[in-house]
């Protein structure tokens, strides 16, 4: 390859042996070394001046270059902004972890803006003692840290009666992926005492929503966690600030920020705009009540709409995420062909119980057209459905849990579509 031996007298020199070195060890579209690239013949400015000094961001930004990686929303899905969603933009990240500014957000009545010092938890209801706390009374009860992905149960729900959305951040990026550091809300419960007669707790926001949801109490003393910090910080405003429920595997809706009171009792609450969120209707005008887990789901982020392949034939990197709210992802599988051959995927990264996994399948692009898909298969061998298959048992009259396959069609100039392969 390259023909710049003897030592690099200049650091020019040495930036061309070096990247040319890289080139070879990577294989794929890389140029021959002394193509007259100014890129690598010219000097360039950053090289010639001393850069910011450590103080110019005491709280870091993501450089210019990086401007279009972004939440975005879709106006025309709700009447009014503070009541209503953005999307995480998935086909922008890799790993596992969605930064804390990119989390998608929902809201039924704004984000809340809360002074900490005058946040109060209580809890009430069936319980010995009543409790409040203060937030730094609840950092002086035993920490943990886990990694879990939230889910809204309306997450691709816009493609149940066909493809519509025109982006994975669309379609599927109604989740983010955080570590959470908090307090076991069963210690909480401990410390207040539940009764025997206590079978379900309701968790209040200090939104002007108000927002409440009914939980049982076995979930409530399993793995629920009270959190104050996402990927090690606090938690954003959009978030919770400064405190929320964590509901591992279910339902985002669940997961109850500017979390102010939990009240024990004895059965479910009826809540105001609730119903909906409770029940799938089903083809047969039957609904499906308490469904609250997110079962598996993948999809593939890279190629997508928003993403699509711009380097022609050869090496070509298909990468994305599965999750479910039932362990952990054993398997993902990506078809080239919309199905008919499956190939399996390599997962890199964490394998954590209700995370998101990330999969890559690397092979060699032809040029000819491509219909992707991923599958997912979860750690109790459930294997996620095609969007047929969900339609046959649940029709299309319901907007929630849709966990169908997803496919995207790839032209011969790699631009990519929405579309459904039956
Ligand atoms: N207090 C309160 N909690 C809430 C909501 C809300 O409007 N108010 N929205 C819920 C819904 S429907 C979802 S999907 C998640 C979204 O969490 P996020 O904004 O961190 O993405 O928060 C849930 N918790
Ligand atoms: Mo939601």
């Amino acid at each position: 390859m390259t023909k710049n031996s003897g030592p690099a007298a200049t650091r020019r020199g040495f930036l061309k042996a070096g990247l040319a070195a890289g080139g070879a060890l990577a294989g794929a579209g890389a140029a021959q070394a002394g193509s007259g690239d100014p890129a690598i013949t010219e000097i360039q400015p950053w090289n010639q001046e001393n850069g910011d000094p450590v103080d110019a961001y005491p709280y870091g930004m993501p450089i210019e270059y990086e401007k279009n990686v972004k939440r975005r929303t879709v106006y025309w899905l709700t009447a009014d902004p503070v009541s209503s969603i953005n999307f995480t933009p998935l086909h922008e990240l890799d790993g596992i972890i969605t930064p804390n500014g990119l989390c998608f957000e929902r809201h039924h009545s704004g984000a809340a803006h809360i002074d900490p010092a005058s946040h109060r938890l209580m809890i009430n209801g069936l319980v010995d003692k009543p409790l409040v706390f203060t937030m730094e009374d609840l950092k002086r009860f035993p920490r943990e840290n886990h990694v879990y992905f939230l889910e809204c149960a309306a997450n691709s729900g816009m493609e149940w009666r066909g493809a519509q959305l025109n982006g994975c951040q669309f379609t599927h990026g109604m989740i983010h992926n955080v570590m959470y550091t908090g307090v076991p809300l069963r210690l909480l419960l401990e410390e207040a005492g539940v009764r025997t007669n206590g079978k379900w707790i309701l968790a209040e926001g200090a939104d002007a929503a108000g927002m409440t949801r009914s939980i049982p109490i076995e979930k409530a003393l399993d793995d629920c966690l009270v959190a104050f910090k996402m990927n090690g910080e606090a938690l954003r405003k959009e978030q919770g600030y400064p405190v929320r429920l964590v509901v591992p595997g279910w339902e985002g809706n669940m997961w109850v920020k500017w979390l102010r009171r939990i009240e024990v009792g004895d059965k479910p609450w009826h809540h105001r705009e609730e119903t909906s969120k409770y029940t799938d209707l089903m083809a047969d005008g039957r609904a499906r009540r308490f469904t609250w887990v997110m079962d598996a789901k993948s999809v593939i982020t890279n190629p997508s709409p928003q993403a699509p392949l711009t380097h022609g034939k050869g090496p070509t990197i298909i990468t994305g995420m599965a999750w479910s709210g039932r362990g952990t992802i054993k398997r993902v599988d990506v078809t080239l062909d919309g199905g008919k051959n499956w190939h399996q995927a390599r997962i890199s990264g964490p394998s954590l119980d209700k995370s998101m996994h990330r999969f890559y399948f690397e092979f060699d692009w032809d040029g000819r057209p491509l219909l992707l898909q991923s599958r997912a298969i979860d750690s109790t061998g459930y294997v996620q459905p095609t969007k047929d298959e969900l339609r046959k048992f649940r029709g299309v009259n319901s907007i929630y849990h849709n966990n169908g396959i997803q496919t995207w069609y790839v032209n011969e100039k790699g631009e990519a579509e929405n579309v459904e392969v039956s």
